[in-house]
C-alpha cells in the first residue's frame, strides 16, 4: 500500500476559530539546469514581507509546477492540510508536494512578529524558494539589536554568484567552458582550442540575463573570435542562410538569444556585427546510463559535433568526441 496524505486524520477536530479567511495562491517554480528555486517566479529577496493579521485564518493554495517535489515548512504554526478528512484535518508544519500537485494548507494568525515559510531542501531555500509571513503592527523584536542587518543577512544566499568550470584536456586541443552568473544574469566563456592551425582556434563569450519563469529564454551579447587555416578546402563556402561561412575567421560581437525548447533541447539564434546570422541546436547531458553522457550539436555554419563522457566523480570524467572542425578527440574532463 502506497501511503499519502489523503489518509491522515487527526483524532481530534482541528476546525479554525471563526474568523476572517485570507486566501493566497503560489507557484513553486524553478530550473532545475540552473538550480534557481522560486515562488510566482521571486526569490525571497526580490519580494517583501506579506503582512497577515492576528485572528485571521490564512489559507494557502501551492501549486508545484516544477519536476521536483518542495516540502513546504512554516516556522511557528501548525497548518491544516486540508486533505478531504473535513474538521479532522491533520495537523502538519511540513507538507511535501509532488510536481504538478495542487495542495492547500491554513492556518489560525494566533502569533506575532514574521515567520519564515520555505522550501525545506536547503539549498532550494537557499536559492530563493520562501517568503516571510509577518504580522501586522508587531514591536521591534528586542533580541534583533541590528533588524536591518539581520533582513540583509537573510536575503544575501539567494543573491549570491557562483563560478563553475569545465575543461577537457584532450588529444585533439583543449576546450571547455566557464560560467560565472547568479540567479538571473550569466558571464559565460567557451573555447575549443586546437593543437595545430588546422584545427584552429575559437573563443566565444556572452553576457546576459534569463527570463521568464522557468529561465527557457537567455538573452544576451557576446563576441566570438576564431581562427582556422588550411582546411584542405573541403569548408562549406556558404551557411545555411546563404551567407558566406565566416567560420574559419570571425572577430565580431553579437546579439541573440537562446532558448530551451522541449527535451532540453537549446536553440541559439545570433546575429553578429559583419550581418551573418548563426543559429544552432544542442542537447547536452543526455543520460544513456546513469553514468554515461552524450552531447549533440549542429549549426547553420554547417558545424556539427557529438561527444560521450563517462563520469568517473564529481570532478573527473573520461571523454571522446567528434568535432566537424577538430576532428576526433579522447580526454579528460575536469569540472569545478
Ligand atoms: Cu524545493
Amino acid at each position: 500500500m502506497t501511503l499519502n496524505y489523503a489518509m491522515l486524520r487527526s483524532p481530534t477536530p482541528t476546525a479554525l476559530p471563526p474568523g476572517p479567511v485570507r486566501e493566497m495562491r503560489f507557484e513553486l517554480t524553478g530550473n532545475m539546469n540552473r538550480y534557481l528555486w522560486a515562488i510566482d517566479n521571486k526569490t525571497v529577496s526580490e519580494t517583501d514581507r506579506i503582512l497577515i493579521r492576528k485572528g485571521e485564518n490564512v489559507r494557502i493554495i501551492l501549486y508545484n509546477n516544477s519536476m521536483m517535489r518542495h516540502p513546504m515548512h512554516l516556522h511557528g504554526h501548525f497548518f491544516r492540510v486540508v486533505n478531504g478528512q473535513g474538521d479532522h484535518a491533520p495537523l502538519k508544519n511540513v507538507l511535501d508536494i509532488m510536481p504538478m500537485e495542487t495542495d492547500t494548507i491554513e492556518f489560525a494568525a494566533t502569533e506575532t512578529g514574521d515567520w519564515f515559510f520555505h522550501c525545506h531542501i536547503l539549498y532550494h531555500m537557499m536559492s530563493g524558494m520562501g517568503r516571510v509571513f509577518s504580522y501586522e503592527g508587531t514591536a521591534p523584536n528586542p533580541v534583533l539589536p541590528d533588524a536591518k542587518k539581520a533582513a540583509r543577512l537573510f536575503a544575501r544566499d539567494d543573491k549570491e554568484w557562483h563560478f563553475m568550470v569545465q575543461n577537457d584536456f584532450a588529444t585533439n586541443g583543449n576546450d571547455g567552458e566557464a560560467m560565472y552568473m547568479n540567479k538571473r544574469w550569466n558571464l559565460q566563456s567557451e573555447w575549443r582550442l586546437g593543437y595545430t592551425e588546422e584545427h584552429g582556434q575559437e573563443v566565444e563569450t556572452h553576457f546576459g540575463r534569463y527570463f521568464g519563469k522557468m529561465q527557457w529564454l537567455f538573452v544576451n551579447v557576446g563576441l566570438d573570435w576564431r581562427t582556422r587555416e588550411g582546411h584542405g578546402g573541403n569548408d562549406p563556402e556558404d551557411n545555411l542562410f546563404g551567407q558566406t561561412n565566416t567560420k574559419n575567421s570571425r572577430s565580431v560581437g553579437h546579439i541573440g538569444f537562446q532558448y530551451t525548447l522541449p527535451m532540453l533541447l537549446v536553440f541559439d539564434m545570433r546575429i553578429d556585427t559583419d550581418g551573418q546570422l548563426r543559429s544552432q541546436l544542442m542537447r547536452e547531458d543526455i543520460p544513456l546510463t546513469p553514468r554515461m553522457r552524450m552531447d549533440l550539436m549542429y549549426n547553420t555554419d554547417l558545424e556539427y559535433m557529438a561527444g560521450l563522457r563517462y563520469v568517473l566523480d564529481k570532478t573527473w570524467a573520461i571523454k571522446a568526441h567528434y568535432d566537424s572542425d577538430m576532428g576526433l578527440g579522447v580526454g579528460v574532463t575536469i569540472s569545478y
